[in-house]
């Protein structure tokens, strides 16, 4: 697959291929660890991907076999957040989080390798996740001193269910790719060397459908679980349909020529 470079950053690649959007965390020798940078940088490439009219669909991964993401990068940890260049300790990767799961786009994990603690929360909160065979989850959080009890937590429980989700965060145990599949906690296991091409062919799938389609959805999967807010973004979308009839712009044109809106000829359905 021939992927052209969207932008050159300094820890991630982004690039693009066939309405693809791939944004890859490059510090293999850290086992793709994120700091405050690759996050930042991250939700650059989203944002980019959020607002590019030839980007349907993200992939998130990390370089390598070896890993997909090992969370937070415990040599910058400092007191109270993640350290970058500006000496501010922060927690960005949440902003991220909430990103993936606003942008009006299916984000796919491909995952091969770890994907454990903060790692492993970011393939949680994709739409889905496509898995090597090679692929191990699991949160690290209490073994190193630290906790995800946001989406981390209560979305994972979502997926995989209380008593599974607890165990997950109270064990610190590692799950093979097998048992990830298992408990629904991945869509597909392909064989390592199929990985990318398999990604590619879910992502193919998912271009040829009607994005507004996919926005309603994702927005009204997200509506059930995050409160006001996910209504908000479905509502949103509502608006965005309603913006497109002549109803809504009788309104808007009325406006602007100073006159009364005529509502009357549009129909009130029962
Ligand atoms: O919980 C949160 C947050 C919660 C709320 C809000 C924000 C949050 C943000 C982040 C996080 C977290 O991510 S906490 C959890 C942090 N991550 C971990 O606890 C995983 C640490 N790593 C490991 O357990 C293992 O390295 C591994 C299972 C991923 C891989 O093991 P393996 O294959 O045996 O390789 P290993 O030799 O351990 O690692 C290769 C190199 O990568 C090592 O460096 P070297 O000795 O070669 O110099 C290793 O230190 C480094 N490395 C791996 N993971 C990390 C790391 N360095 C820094 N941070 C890492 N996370």
């Amino acid at each position: 697959i021939n992927w052209e470079t969207i932008k050159e950053f300094n820890e991630i690649r982004f690039e693009y291929y066939e309405g693809i959007g791939k944004i890859t965390i490059n510090r293999p020798h850290k086992r793709n660890a994120f700091t405050p940078l690759t996050v930042q940088e991250m939700i650059e490439a989203m944002t980019h991907c959020r607002y590019d009219d030839k980007i349907g669909v993200v992939v998130l991964t990390g370089e390598g076999t070896e890993a997909f993401c090992s969370g937070g990068d415990q040599s910058v940890r400092g007191h109270g957040g993640y350290v970058g260049n500006d000496g501010v300790p922060r927690l960005n990767v949440l902003d991220l989080q909430k990103l993936i799961r606003s942008i009006p786009k299916p984000v796919i994990a491909m995952v091969a390798g770890w994907a454990i603690g903060g790692g492993h929360v970011l393939h949680v909160v994709c739409d889905l996740t496509i898995a090597a065979e090679n692929a191990k989850f699991g949160q690290t959080g209490p073994k190193v001193g630290s906790f995800d009890g946001g989406f981390g937590a209560s979305y994972l429980a979502r997926i995989v269910g209380q008593k599974k989700a607890r165990e997950i965060w109270y064990l610190c145990d590692v799950y093979d790719a097998n048992e990830a599949l298992q408990m629904g906690l991945v869509n597909k296991v392909v064989p390592t060397e199929k990985l990318e091409e398999t990604t590619v062919e879910w992502c193919k799938k998912i271009l040829e459908k009607s994005p507004i389609a996919l926005r309603m959805l994702k927005s009204a999967f997200n509506a059930e679980l995050d409160g006001q807010a996910g209504i908000q973004e479905l509502a949103g979308n509502a608006t965005l349909l309603y913006y497109l009839s002549d109803e809504a712009k009788e309104g808007k044109n009325a406006f602007m020529e100073k006159r009364k809106p005529d509502f009357s000829k549009f129909p009130k359905f029962p």
